[in-house]
């Protein structure tokens, strides 16, 4: 593998399987390196196309989504890394095909469990076609002040701290990411900082192995000198050890074996990484820590004198006047994430939306304070969760009984009235569940369905000022309105709407006060006495009974039921009932495969 740079300050990368954390921290780090181009050129989603929001910086910007590597590679043809998210069971498959793009010449493996078996193809492919491979298991890795790959480093707050921002003069490889972030942080502290650092990922059969990195970093003018952070476990770092002996290193190796603890156990331990098991004595942290310091690198006696090691080899590298003095820089301070500030009370912002029925943000939804599973629990009914969302408090049964009575009671009346007759055209007309259900339920207004709104309106009105029926129904006439909730097409005198007298016979024996139904009946009785089809409808029925529930059960003040009967609430009963009907209507006609309605001529009456 050996050569030299594997990024720069321009290098762009493809991110397979968009997670957002990562790449909002890769664009953080572009922003405050101070690069001019974001370091992701695409997201591949699989399946997926279109943009995703981002901030590079202050402003937002729209990162293209290919649904396919192929795609996304032909697209932005100087991406040439491939950073994959994808789970274990997906990444060798991806990873491969990314490799076989011509575009590709790094491919960053994320996933940890990833078979063996496909690893080791993917090493082949890698090396037969001069590509480099880092991971799986990896965090990935970091080129200071150039390019980041996912979530290396860590925070941005961490990478401040640790001077990322800008190259320095050491190349830095290990096999853990998360022990990756700590050396980040000591080789800041004691040197002037990192030039390149990689995690190769602790699986057994790396992408990359430590000593492919330290060849490389060997070429690299600017890092100086290199630090290596081993693991017990495996022989990678013996590969390294041959490198060395063979001198083919020739900057300061500062080198520690971690995992030199294992012997006091007595039987084999696994640690965190499926490579790192302490095994025979060549894979013991203490034997490799040995080999190493006889090839010649720089190996402290513990974990706890590694810092000083680095310190000292650093110093003496300035001494010798091969390091050349860094300018410091100010990087520019990234925008804190509005969430973030709100969280940490740094800022308040105004919300845009008003809500008090109902609160999803807790272990379960609420309906107006009520946790679901006491609704389901206590044996909630329709009317009991209609009573919670429209009225905000939970009625007495009775009312409750009344609000579900309702519902069935006009849930459906034939094809043949407005609604159904809608629906029934529309969905023959093809049309989808929803197109057929709107186009009943627009029908619903002051003649169909939508009179009980009114109704309540001006029977309370003409109650409370105690107009007899003669004065209420002559009245309306002057001004020219029919009264609401008073008429039907095929319902009369002699032959009752049955709705009308189920609804008036439980009101009857539930209600404590009937007044408003009872006014409304010596209305029908005046208006009855003009035609026989001006009978109390369904609506009016509805309307009066509902002031009676109001006023009757003690739950709403005069000025809540003023409101209610204001705003109009009650037509809601005869949507949603109605919603039932017009439903089955659509299903109904579906089912028999009705053609295309078309009226026929001889019903229409064509005059001039
Ligand atoms: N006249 C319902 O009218 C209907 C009068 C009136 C005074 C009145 C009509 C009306 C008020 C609105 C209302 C809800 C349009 C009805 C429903 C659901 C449904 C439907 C279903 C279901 C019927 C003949 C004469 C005229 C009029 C006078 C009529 N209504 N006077 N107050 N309210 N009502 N809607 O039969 O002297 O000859 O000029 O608007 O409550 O929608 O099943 O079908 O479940 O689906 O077309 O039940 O009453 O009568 O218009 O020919 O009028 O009676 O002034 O007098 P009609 P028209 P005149 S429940």
């Amino acid at each position: 593998m050996a050569t030299g740079q594997l990024f720069s300050r321009t290098t762009q990368a493809l991110f397979y399987n968009y997670k957002q954390l990562p790449v909002q921290r890769m664009l953080d780090f572009d922003f405050l390196c101070g690069r001019e181009t974001p370091s992701v050129a695409g997201i591949i989603n699989p399946g997926s196309e279109g943009f995703q929001k981002l901030f590079f910086g202050q402003e937002e910007i729209a990162i293209p989504v290919h649904a396919a590597i192929e795609a996304a590679c032909a697209a932005h043809p100087t991406a040439d890394v491939f950073i994959n998210f994808a789970s274990f069971r997906s990444a060798a498959a991806s990873s491969m095909a990314a490799l076989k793009q011509p575009t590709i010449k790094v491919v960053a493996i994320i996933a940890e469990g990833v078979p063996e078996s496909d690893t080791k193809q993917l090493i082949a492919y890698a090396r037969a076609n001069n590509k480099v491979v880092i991971g799986p298991a990896t965090v990935g890795g970091i080129q200071a002040g150039a390019f980041k790959i996912g979530d290396t480093a860590g925070t941005i707050d961490n990478i401040i701290q640790c001077k990322l921002y800008r190259p320095g003069s050491v190349g830095f490889v290990s096999k853990s990411g998360g022990m990756s972030n700590e050396m980040y942080n000591t080789v800041s502290r004691v040197t002037d900082g990192i030039y390149e650092g990689i995690a190769i990922g602790g699986d057994v059969f790396p992408g990359s192995t430590l000593s492919d990195h330290i060849l490389r970093f060997n070429n690299i003018p600017q890092i100086k000198m290199m630090v290596v952070l081993g693991e017990l476990g495996g022989r990678d770092e013996y590969s390294l050890v041959e490198a060395l002996k063979q001198g083919k290193v020739n900057k300061p190796v500062v080198a520690w074996v971690s995992g030199t603890c294992a012997r006091l156990f007595k039987s084999e331990v696994q640690f965190g990484h499926a490579g790192a098991k302490s095994g025979g004595e060549m894979e013991s942290a203490q034997a490799k820590n040995q080999a190493l310091m006889d090839a010649g690198a720089i190996v402290p006696t513990s974990f706890e004198a590694l810092e000083s090691a680095i310190k000292e080899t650093f110093e003496k590298l300035v001494e010798e006047g091969k390091v050349s003095p860094i300018k410091e820089v100010t990087p520019p301070q990234i925008p804190e994430d509005l969430s973030s500030a709100i969280k940490s009370g740094k800022v308040r912002a105004p919300t845009h939306i008003i809500s008090t029925i109902s609160d999803d943000r807790g272990e379960e939804p609420c309906y107006a304070g009520v946790p679901m599973s006491s609704i389901i629990e206590q044996g909630y009914g329709v009317g009991d969760v209609i009573s919670l969302l429209w009225f905000k408090r939970s009625l007495p049964r009775y009312c409750t009984k009344f609000i579900e009575i309702c519902i069935m009671l006009c849930a459906d009346h034939g094809p043949c009235v407005s609604g159904a007759h809608n629906t029934i055209v529309t969905a023959r007309a093809g049309k989808d569940l929803v197109s057929s259900l709107v186009s009943g339920l627009l029908t619903i207004g002051p003649r169909f369905g939508g009179a009980i709104d009114d109704a309540a309106r001006y029977f309370k009105d003409a109650c409370d000022r105690n107009l007899t029926p003669y004065e209420f129904v002559e009245g309306m006439k002057k001004k020219g309105i029919r009264v609401p909730g008073i008429g039907h097409r095929i319902k009369s005198r002699d032959n009752r709407d049955k709705r009308v007298e189920l609804l008036q016979k439980f009101a009857r024996s539930n209600f404590p006060s009937v007044k408003y139904m009872e006014y409304a009946v010596t209305v029908e009785s005046y208006t009855l006495s003009k035609a026989n089809n001006l009978v109390l409808n369904v609506d009016g029925a509805i309307g009066s009974l509902f002031l009676d529930l109001l006023a009757g059960s003690g739950m709403f003040t005069k000025q809540e039921i003023d409101e209610i009967v204001q705003i109009g609430y009650l037509n809601g009963l005869f949507v949603l009932a109605r919603s039932i009907g017009l439903i089955g209507h659509t299903f109904d006609q579906k089912r028999l495969k009705q053609p295309l309605y078309r009226h026929p001529w001889e019903d229409v009456l064509y005059t001039k």
